[in-house]
């Protein structure tokens, strides 16, 4: 029987996607929706039922009872697949950390070309917070030890990474009682891996107490770092205006897509992109100049700094090339798929690879060396601009939204009470008085299984409306933004009195992007510092907030999830799970399920689950915030309460008799 293939709007939500989507069914070009309409997933495989690590197997496990030929059950196969995908992803974002520890040393010491100590602010407060002196000390030498002491993280062998000293007191007490503070970066993924080869640990729950660990090393650990550092060397975001979708692709210029997820060469694009000698260059080849856009994470980047427009998240990298107007796709590392050689071939696109770890046959490789990074971000602009001339037919969707990324924590900080008054207290106050219900934070990638946006909008609109503030990062929050959610006003109309009331008041959009997928630990850090400011309990599990990732696909997200759970939040993933086990045979019997589940939530205050039907996710979200306002003693959410805030509010309370306005004002008897 031929496989179903989905049309262009089931395997979408975004129209300029869809418009892509016929153009390549037009052209017989294949992509990712095309391809997984194609080809089932596994599911045995995807169930966590298939074990691979060694030449007597793979063993399928596919009945009850069953075990591997060395005798491995169920339970051990799933918490040992679990875990190898945590500790890729942790391994992933914690390398992208290591790189930039070596840049923050290179520039420290004079010897990275572009590049510069942009936040000393910024330096100098994290220098301080693990002893480093500051008082009479230029910053070079501040960052000079800080980039040791980064450095020094991945290959410590014993003790406590510094980075973990930044959560709560009490949580990181939890995290040594229970003996999973990660001792060193490299040592927690080495080991993973380690413990799960042929004939090591065999004990689930045993293994998935190290995936904590591992996780940890990533949140806080090597992604940290890498967000510190980020700000350190291309500045802390702030607001700033922004454009995304496909239709930020312009006919008249050389456009070229940077895609990955380190700022380090892009941002030196960014830079070298309005440097007079190449826009001459680019003029000279009958271009109006060089056009900037990104996708994924490297996008996430440099939009939140720089305002260059988003041409799309994950499932927007092949559409971006079927435009025909994309000169150049530089690439750096992670979510790139390597059929975008095959794709570039119909059109005249030339794929860049740049990462000393990362080539993809027939492509283009112009190696990124943080010594010469100008040179180099100047070199692969000029290959773009040589090949401008060589451009066909183009498509490109007039479709496009603006929104105001570059929400970090230290500006939510800022914008609650302003230079003098930076505080948290505004927005704890807000969710204590039931005008904020709670947060949610709503992150991750698109999957070509599910259609594109919808799960992530889908989500996010339905909290909106019950008065959830909600913060995004990734791939998710360019979802959000592509749907016009990322505006201010634009999205306002969209959520509950009672955040609608806070929006205004704040000048804020009811969404807030707070950047790429290492940033999760700014949430983490928002969480620490909500913890901090008083009235929302003394640890994170205790803050009425959740974190969801509905259209999940990277092993990144794993890890994400996972050290979001051992720093007590609530954490429902979309689609499948990867230790679901037997359909339609959950029972108490299922260890790694009940584990990340029940048990993690015992020991961390967090859970883990997975959760296909996005009316459930938003359903079990709802439940968990009221819970956690119930158990903190605050006020019922009552919306009935809020929703006419300013001047509206205030004339119309002129128009009633004194006595009356009180119980109008505070819903209290006259
Ligand atoms: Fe099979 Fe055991 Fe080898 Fe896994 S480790 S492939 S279960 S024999
Ligand atoms: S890029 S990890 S698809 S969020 Fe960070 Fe997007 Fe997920 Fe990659």
């Amino acid at each position: 029987m031929a496989k179903q293939t989905r049309s262009p709007e089931e395997r979408t939500i975004d129209p300029a996607a869809q418009q892509m989507l016929i153009h390549a069914d037009e052209l017989k070009i294949g992509t990712a929706f095309s391809r997984a309409d194609k080809m089932s997933p596994c599911n045995i495989g995807s169930a966590g039922m298939c074990c691979k690590i060694c030449g007597m197997g793979p063993c399928r496990l596919t009945k009850e009872g069953d075990t591997g030929v060395c005798g491995a059950t169920i339970d051990t196969i799933q918490a040992r697949n679990l875990i190898r995908s945590i500790a890729a992803g942790a391994a992933a974002h914690s390398d992208h950390g290591r790189d930039m520890a070596f840049i923050l040393k290179a520039v420290a010491n004079g010897r990275a070309e572009g590049y510069a100590l942009r936040d000393i602010a910024k330096l100098r407060l994290v220098a301080q917070r693990y002893n480093i002196g500051i008082d009479g000390r230029a910053p070079e030498e501040i960052a000079n030890d800080l980039a040791d002491l980064y450095l020094a993280q991945f290959g410590q062998q014993k003790g406590e990474v510094v980075v973990a000293k930044n959560a709560p007191a009490k949580r990181l007490q939890l995290w040594r009682d229970l003996n999973v503070v990660p001792r060193g970066i490299d040592r927690e993924v080495v080991e993973a891996l380690h413990r799960t080869h042929i004939g090591d640990d065999q004990d689930p729950e045993h293994i998935l107490n190290h995936a904590v660990r591992t996780a940890l090393a990533d949140g806080w650990g090597g992604s940290m770092i890498a967000t510190d550092i980020s700000d350190i060397l291309f500045g802390t975001p702030a607001p700033i205006l922004g454009e995304a979708n496909l239709g930020v692709l312009k006919e008249d210029m050389v456009n070229v897509i940077v895609h990955g997820h380190e700022p380090t060469l892009s941002e030196m694009i960014v830079a070298a992109s309005q440097d007079p000698e190449i826009i001459a260059y680019a003029r000279a080849a009958g271009s109006n100049g060089v056009n900037l856009a990104g996708i994924c994470c490297t996008a996430n980047e440099i939009l939140m700094r720089q305002g260059i427009p988003a041409a799309g998240n994950f499932l927007h990298q092949e559409l971006s090339i079927l435009t025909g107007a994309v000169e150049a796709m530089v690439v750096d590392v992670q979510c790139i798929m390597q059929a975008l050689v095959g794709l570039a071939e119909n059109f005249h696109t030339k794929i860049i690879t740049t990462s000393p770890k990362v080539k993809i046959k027939g492509a283009t490789h112009i190696e990124f060396d943080e010594h010469h990074a100008l040179t180099i971000a100047k070199k692969i602009l000029r290959e773009a601009i040589d090949n401008y001339a060589n451009r066909g037919q183009t498509k490109i969707p007039q479709i496009k939204e603006k929104l105001i990324p570059g929400f970090s924590h230290e500006y939510i900080n800022y914008m609650l009470g302003g230079s003098y008054r930076a505080s948290f207290r505004p927005l704890n106050d807000a969710i204590r008085d039931g005008r904020i219900r709670g947060v949610a934070a709503i992150v991750g990638c698109n999957n070509p299984r599910s259609q594109q946006d919808y799960l992530h909008t889908k989500v996010t609109r339905a909290l909106l409306k019950q008065d959830v503030l909600v913060v995004e990062t990734g791939c998710g929050a360019i979802a959000a933004a592509k749907l016009g959610l990322l505006l201010g006003e634009a999205g306002l109309d969209q959520v509950g009195p009672g955040l609608r009331e806070v929006c205004e008041t704040i000048g804020i959009p009811p969404v807030l992007h707070m950047g790429s997928c290492v940033d999760n630990t700014r949430i983490l850090t928002v969480l620490t510092q909500m913890v901090e400011e008083g009235g929302l309990g003394d640890d994170i599990d205790q803050i009425p907030a959740v974190g969801l990732a509905p259209e999940w696909m990277s092993e990144k997200a794993l890890a994400i999830g996972t050290y979001c759970v051992a720093s007590g939040a609530y954490v429902m993933f979309g689609g499948a799970s990867p230790v679901s086990g037997m359909p339609d045979k959950v029972s108490d019997s299922d260890v790694v399920l009940h584990y990340i589940s029940e048990g993690w939530e015992k020991m961390y205050g967090g859970k883990l689950e997975f959760v296909a039907d996005p009316d459930e996710m938003v359903r079990r979200t709802l439940d968990h915030i009221d819970k956690k306002r119930a158990a903190l003693g605050l006020k019922l959410y009552k919306p009935e309460n809020f929703g006419r805030s300013g001047d509206d509010r205030m004339l119309a309370l002129e128009e009633l008799p004194i006595s009356e306005r009180r119980a109008a004002l505070y819903g209290v008897p006259a």
